[in-house]
């Protein structure tokens, strides 16, 4: 009996007991050891055995890790199919989160209870699979064939009283799972309870799984998985269950092939790695009980709701009593939202405006937070006047954070008194629903105020990445050069709804020009003036763009951009004034427009992206590709099943990449110069990812 599943007898039930922490995966020995420990059940003469999980939750699915590798018998279907398979009761005890192999396995006992904060799910959608043990061809047979589908296509998780109420679990108890579970498996015995398996239950009742599988492929917005799974669950209505099993497997087997498979499993565990810091190993965070937002606009009403939302009190500065009350105004409506989607009830709304909420136009009121975060205009004057302020009168040791998202942060912390106090945390709007924070890490920046950077990151439910300080840290540095690509493209011939359409194609929620329009084309604009002093007179500057915002279009907020938003705001009807600014000014530079395919469209895109990511980890600005995937995963709307730009590299060639490049550099070889990181692993044959294990 392998130790990962505990054995023992209490009377006539024998416990089996997961003991793999921290999630008792469903690795190779766990399986083996649920099939020993029923054969021995029934070997020794129990009547019912019990299955629960100790530490945190019962088993939260297959061995993510094992995936990719040969698969190991006894497989998890099987394992599933022992346990229903066997002549005595067998219940499961539910606690913590039972997803995916989990909830398989919860599916193939006799009878299921659970603790009220229990939670099921079948998220297998969410790595670029679909349930691969029996999950598809039991749960329509217990909710029937529509409730299935959105468990199997959504992958989202149940709370234990609405799988109650569906059916999936049979009671609700306070208390152990261990004692729940022996207490009901007792009942059950003197009750004479029959044994119950799903698989000789009833196949649920057909819908037009064709239309089901169409509409969830178009929902998906190319991701496979979820179309798939509607597959699974038709198989459950048509093919006996041994055949409808053997269906699931294959399909489950087709899906584990793809690169859409390796890219949302990089996700899955990228996301949890790049808060994972050599650096910041065994680096105390300092005390984080309280917190200051300076400037209530947009950005910093995001950051004050995200942080009363993490249970942190604010102190709200704005410049006067109305500003400070406007600023409470929008962040009372950003809460409202919450209380809306049910995240916080109107009591929680009430205490968190009333009393954590501190609006004030008094800097002395920050005089006991412990960090403090100013939002205020991006402006390195303003900045350096406000954290003038701060210096004088935040506490020794409270940190002096930054929102800017291009300024020189290192810059910025020499004009205070305490450098080393002094860090930038960049949010991305809105602040309170966007993931992504970059904390941006200045020379003087002390580690262990970096380490308060990612705390507080993950008190707000952010995915934090560590960024240097350079213009644009990660994600922004890198926006401007594949958005100079897409302009490069437009001057000979491409038109902003070309490529558009071929992003949005390639898996982006939307295009870089309607993405200009929803931020406001002004932001692209004053950037380019910004920077235009410093600009090599070698680079290829459009001036249609500047032309736009100069006739007043900015996007969406004034009704016009790259399209035209008088019918509502979605980027469906362009702006006719687009082509003809594009057209004059490819006559002007006597340019003779060439077409573009998406094929081409998106290789461009995509090259100057990933070269200038890996760029930015060359220059340590990130310290991993997998930094850089995180970032455009979770501020940029990248495709979660390709991985990121930088695993969507690895998986195209690196090699093939660098010969696009090189290619391109024969009409433009100052945009299109290879980044040096970028040739040095073609020469060595490695990959992004073989970083990413080298910095593990
Ligand atoms: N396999 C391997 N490692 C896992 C894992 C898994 N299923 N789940 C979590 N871990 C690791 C994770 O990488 C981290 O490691 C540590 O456990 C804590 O995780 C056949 C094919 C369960 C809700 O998709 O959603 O079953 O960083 O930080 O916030 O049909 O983990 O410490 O080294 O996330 O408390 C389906 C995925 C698999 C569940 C807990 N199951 N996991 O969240 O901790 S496919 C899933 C989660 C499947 C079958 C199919 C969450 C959690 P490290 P954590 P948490």
């Amino acid at each position: 009996m392998t130790d990962v599943i505990g054995y023992e007898r209490i009377g006539d039930i024998a416990v089996l007991a997961a003991q793999n922490p921290p999630v008792n995966a469903l690795g190779h020995a766990v399986r083996q050891g649920l099939v020993d420990g029923i054969a021995r059940a029934e070997a020794d003469g129990a009547k019912a055995v019990l299955i629960y999980g100790e530490g945190t939750t019962f088993f939260a699915g297959a061995d993510i890790r094992e995936f990719g590798q040969t698969p190991k018998e006894p497989h998890l279907p099987d394992v599933c199919n022992a346990i229903e398979a066997s002549p005595l009761i067998v219940v499961s005890a539910l606690h913590g989160t039972a997803l995916g192999g989990g909830m398989e396995i919860a599916l193939s006992t006799h009878y299921r209870i659970a603790v009220p904060k229990a939670r099921m799910g079948l998220p297998e959608v969410n790595l670029g699979l679909i349930p691969g043990a029996t999950g598809t061809q039991r749960l329509p047979r217990l909710i029937g064939v529509e409730k299935a589908i959105d468990i199997v296509t959504s992958g989202r998780q149940l709370g234990a009283k609405d799988l109650l109420d569906m059916g999936v679990i049979d009671r609700i108890a306070d208390g152990a799972p261990r004692e729940i579970g022996l207490a009901y498996a007792q009942e059950l015995l003197e009750a004479n309870a029959p044994r119950r398996a799903v698989s000789e239950m009833p196949a649920p009742a057909p819908i037009d799984f064709d239309a089901a599988y169409e509409a969830t492929l178009k929902k998906g917005r190319g991701l496979l998985a979820p179309a798939y799974g509607v597959r699974a669950v038709q198989a459950a209505c048509e093919l006996p269950f041994a055949e409808g099993v053997a269906r699931e497997r294959a399909l489950f087997r087709e899906l584990m092939e793809t690169d859409q498979r390796q890219g949302m499993i990089h996700a899955f565990f990228s996301e949890r790695q790049v808060s994972k810091l050599p650096e910041l190993k065994g680096v105390d965070p300092r005390p984080l009980n309280s917190i200051g937002v300076i400037g209530g606009g947009t950005m910093g009403a995001g950051i004050a709701t995200a942080a009363l939302l993490a249970g942190l009190p604010v102190v709200m500065i704005e410049m006067t009593p109305e500003a400070a009350a406007a600023a409470k105004d929008r962040i009372a409506g950003n809460l409202q939202g919450a209380v809306k989607r049910g995240r916080i009830d109107q009591a929680k709304f009430e205490t968190l405006t009333e009393k954590a909420l501190t609006p004030s136009n008094d800097y002395a009121d920050l005089k006991d937070v412990d960090l403090v975060v100013e939002a205020v205009f991006e402006d390195m004057g303003v900045k350096k006047e406000v954290f003038g302020k701060l210096d004088a009168v935040c506490k020794p040791g409270a940190i002096l954070a930054s929102n800017t998202s291009y300024l020189d942060v290192d810059e910025i912390a020499a004009s205070t008194s305490r450098p080393a106090d002094v860090i930038g945390l960049h949010f991305f709007s809105p602040a309170h629903v966007m993931k992504l924070l970059e904390v941006v890490v200045a020379d003087k920046t002390a580690i262990d105020v970096t380490a308060t950077g990612f705390e507080l990151g993950k008190r707000l439910g952010k995915v934090s990445v560590r960024a240097g300080v350079c213009d644009g840290f990660i994600g922004n540095r890198i926006l401007s050069k594949y958005r100079t690509a897409a302009d490069h493209m437009i001057l000979d011939g491409a038109s902003p709804y070309d490529i558009d359409k071929a992003l949005v194609d390639f898996g982006f929620a939307m295009g870089p020009f309607a993405v200009g329009d929803l931020s406001g084309l002004d932001i692209g604009y004053m950037t380019r003036k910004r920077l235009a002093p410093h600009r090599d007179p070698r680079e290829r500057v459009s001036t249609y763009a500047d032309k736009l915002v100069e006739d007043g279009h900015k996007g969406q907020k004034t009704g016009m951009g790259y399209y035209d938003y008088s019918a509502g705001n979605r980027a469906t009807v362009p702006n006719p004034q687009v082509m003809e600014l594009i057209e004059a000014e490819r006559a002007e530079r006597g340019i003779t427009p060439k077409t573009f395919s998406e094929d081409e469209i998106v290789r461009r895109y995509m090259a100057a992206m990933v070269n200038e990511g890996a760029r930015v980890v060359g220059e340590g600005i990130a310290k991993r590709p997998l930094d850089v995937d995180m970032v455009f995963l979770f501020g940029y709307g990248f495709p979660r099943y390709r991985g990121g730009p930088m695993k969507w590299a690895d998986m195209v060639g690196l090699a093939e990449l660098l010969a696009d490049i090189k290619s391109y550099a024969k009409d433009d070889d100052f945009f299109w110069q290879p980044a040096p990181l970028l040739e040095q692993l073609v020469a060595e044959g490695r990959t992004f990812d073989d970083l990413n294990k080298d910095a593990a």
